[in-house]
């Protein structure tokens, strides 16, 4: 089987609160497939990717719901893994308080996710030596040892398969683990990896950089030749080759911006793999990820490529 994308990483059940405020006063939740890698692979998949998700899931509800939302929407998950013991993890998300704020509160540990390791993909060489990209994020370098040498793995199965690139978002999350680690982690990440994703707040806090030009040279600086820093509805900034290019998002009411950032990424390696020009994909991405805003659940407000078309206005989505 070849892909032209394959992402590895935790997917979470995120139940996400139905009223604004602290969460011992909210009453209701609504239930959402989510995990960045896992994002990712959906919303590349709605923009017409053949992608693949591996992770590891638990034979509980949970598992069966998060692998029916991937294969609801295309992703192939034939190399999943699964736990006998641990359950799919779960977070919740916290909205508009404190001061109109939304966050995240996970109940991860011990999860089936965070116990993969790479004994269990039995197919995650193949998967990955035989895709066009490969795609994972710091949250899985955080969540345990084993994930992180699947993510190892991965990366030396892709790179001695001759996958084209390794894409890496740096979502740093600092509930996971502390920034110094993270970014020791993530430098050697770097060194090997063709894209970089990362948050300005994230690049000020791993890499001291003081602006969105500063973050992308930095990162530039570790290795790879593709690095893009995003700054939510002020855009993006991205670096390819000797050229930078830069993005200012449509401004949308925000009801949930949680998974735009991986629908922005998706959308720059859906522009790559179709070899689409820098201003084109970074536009599009910038697009998508606005339009997650818009919608409750991380992946749900991912545009198929054909409404794209619609909602940029005709004719420059190329097949
Ligand atoms: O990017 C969205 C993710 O942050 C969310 O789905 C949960 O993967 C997650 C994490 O660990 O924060």
């Amino acid at each position: 089987m070849s892909f032209d994308l394959v992402t590895l990483g935790e997917a979470l059940v995120q139940l996400n609160a139905q009223q604004t405020g602290p969460l011992r006063h909210v009453h209701s939740f609504e239930k959402h497939a989510a995990g960045s890698e896992f994002n990712v692979a959906v919303a590349a998949a709605r923009l017409g990717l053949n992608t693949a998700w591996l992770g590891k899931v638990g034979r509980d509800e949970f598992g069966k719901f998060v692998l029916a939302c991937a294969r609801a929407e295309g992703v192939d998950t034939s190399a999943v893994a699964y736990d006998d013991d641990a359950p799919t993890g779960l977070f919740l998300v916290q909205r508009g308080y404190p001061l109109g704020r939304s966050s995240s509160i996970y109940y991860r540990r011990g999860s089936a996710g965070s116990k993969m390791s790479p004994s269990d993909l039995l197919l995650l060489a193949e998967h990955v030596s035989n895709a066009r990209i490969f795609h994972f994020s710091g949250v899985s370098l955080a969540v345990s040892s084993e994930l992180k040498e699947a993510c190892w793995a991965a990366v030396h199965a892709a790179r001695a398969g001759g996958v084209a690139k390794i894409s890496f978002d740096v979502n740093f999350r600092h509930k996971l683990w502390d920034a110094k680690l993270a970014a020791a982690e993530v430098t050697e990440v770097l060194k090997i990896a063709d894209l970089v994703f990362c948050g300005l707040h994230d690049a000020q806090l791993l890499f001291d950089a003081r602006s969105a030009k500063e973050g992308v040279e930095i990162l530039r600086s570790l290795g790879p030749e593709h690095a893009v820093v995003t700054m939510g509805p002020e855009g993006a900034l991205m670096s390819v080759g000797e050229a930078e290019f830069s993005s200012s998002p449509p401004q949308v009411p925000v009801v949930d911006s949680t998974g735009a950032g991986d629908a922005f990424a998706a959308a720059v390696l859906v522009g790559l793999a179709n070899g689409w020009s820098p201003e084109k994909y970074l536009a599009l991405a910038s697009i998508v990820g606005a339009s997650v805003c818009t919608v409750v659940g991380d992946y749900e407000g991912v545009p198929y490529l054909s409404e794209l078309e619609d909602i940029a206005g005709g004719t420059w989505v190329a097949r």
